[in-house]
């Protein structure tokens, strides 16, 4: 194992999203000595409400672009290391227009890495593990570090774009860099176009809740605390230029989630809608995450997957005024959609 890095003020993109809020949460709670700058955009997916309460001297917001090379100069000298977690990040809308994933997801990690090249600043790459496209149902084998790239869609495309710079910029410019890949996360401040949020607060509505195709993809689920201890634990632990892999052995199909939280609300198992199918929609992904637990000594904690559905579900219910805002629009544009 690598020494540890022990950084102590650090840039967190996309902070003021979902998985990027939530690790500016952990970090405040377990790390009492660093200092986090969120720089956000704050796109439609992204609120500062995210983010209020936590202590002032130890949070800080800038709100912009990660393309703007200017904002960089003047932020990025004098940190230790950028996580960067900014990204368009929903497929749906990546088929619907994939223009801001290539901007964002694409020139937006070459702007980092081209700050932290300048002022040699520590990078880790926040990634998905849709890069490696999909399984068959029936295939036994899981992703691992060493499974080619074979990402989907215009939103997977441009994640393995990105992390391909990613691995350039070690290689040609010795940067110091980790990847990590994580499968789907679940938990507070996801934003309801996502399948989960998207039900649970459906059903609040008194809405069905809507299951594209057959329903029998599977999707590789775990708890955005987890993906957040796994990411500190890369960051001051990986060693430089490697991937790691993030899961916790959550497997399900969507069929199975959607009854969970029908059985939750205490509506009947078929009380939902069929609706059109995501066009080229990934059957199956499965995370083997060995690596990260051998080499880094990680392990998830919220493995039950019913307790953390309970407790996202009385998330959502406690804090409406949060979704409420976002909510009309997102299902105008999948009605528009046939979804
Ligand atoms: P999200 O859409 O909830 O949040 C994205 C955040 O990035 C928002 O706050 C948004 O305002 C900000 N942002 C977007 N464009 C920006 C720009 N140009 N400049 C600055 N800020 C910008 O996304 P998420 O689900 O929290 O995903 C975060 C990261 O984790 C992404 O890189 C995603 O690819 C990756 N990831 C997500 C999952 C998942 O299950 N959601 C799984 C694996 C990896
Ligand atoms: O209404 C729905 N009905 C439905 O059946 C929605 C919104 C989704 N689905 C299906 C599609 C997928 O099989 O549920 C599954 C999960 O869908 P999403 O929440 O859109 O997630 P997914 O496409 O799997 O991608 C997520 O995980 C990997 C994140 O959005 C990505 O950012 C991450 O990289």
């Amino acid at each position: 194992m690598s020494d540890i890095f022990e950084p102590k003020r650090i840039i967190v993109t996309g902070g003021c999203g979902f998985i990027g809020s939530n690790f500016v949460h952990h970090v405040v709670r377990e790390h009492p000595d660093v200092h986090v700058t969120v720089l956000d955009k704050l796109t439609y997916a992204g609120s500062p409400e995210n983010i209020a309460g936590l202590p002032s001297d130890r949070v800080e917001l800038v709100v912009g672009d990660i393309c703007d090379a200017e904002l960089l100069e003047k932020i990025v000298p004098g940190v230790d290391a950028i996580v960067h977690y900014a990204a368009e990040s929903h497929n749906d809308n990546s088929i619907a227009d994939p223009e801001p994933f290539l901007r964002t997801n694409v020139e937006g990690t070459y702007q980092l890495l081209e700050a932290c090249r300048r002022h040699d600043v520590r990078y880790h790459h926040v990634s998905t593990d849709e890069v490696y496209g999909d399984l068959a149902l029936d295939d036994p084998a899981r992703f691992t570090e060493d499974t080619p790239y074979h990402p989907s869609s215009p939103y997977s495309s441009t994640k393995a774009a990105s992390d391909m710079l990613v691995r350039a910029w070690h290689r040609t410019y010795g940067l110091r860099v980790t990847i990590s890949n994580c499968s789907n996360n679940y938990g507070p401040y996801q934003h309801v176009e996502k399948f989960i949020p998207r039900q649970i607060t459906n059903l609040i509505d008194g809405v069905r809740p809507k299951l594209y195709g057959d329903g029998r993809n599977v999707r590789d689920w775990i708890h955005t605390e987890d993906h957040s201890s796994a990411v500190w634990a890369i960051l001051t632990k990986g060693r430089m230029g490697e991937t790691y892999l993030i899961g916790a052995d959550g497997e399900r199909d969507n069929l199975t989630v959607l009854r969970e939280i029908l059985k939750a609300f205490g509506r009947p198992e078929d009380d939902f809608d069929w609706v059109r199918d995501r066009p080229g929609h990934d059957r199956r992904y499965a995370i083997d995450s060995s690596k990260l637990r051998r080499e880094l000594g990680w392990e998830p904690k919220h493995t039950d997957f019913a307790t953390g559905l309970a407790d996202t579900i009385a998330w959502y219910r406690e804090n409406e005024a949060w979704w409420r805002p976002a909510k009309a629009a997102t299902e105008a544009r999948y009605r528009a959609q046939g979804q």
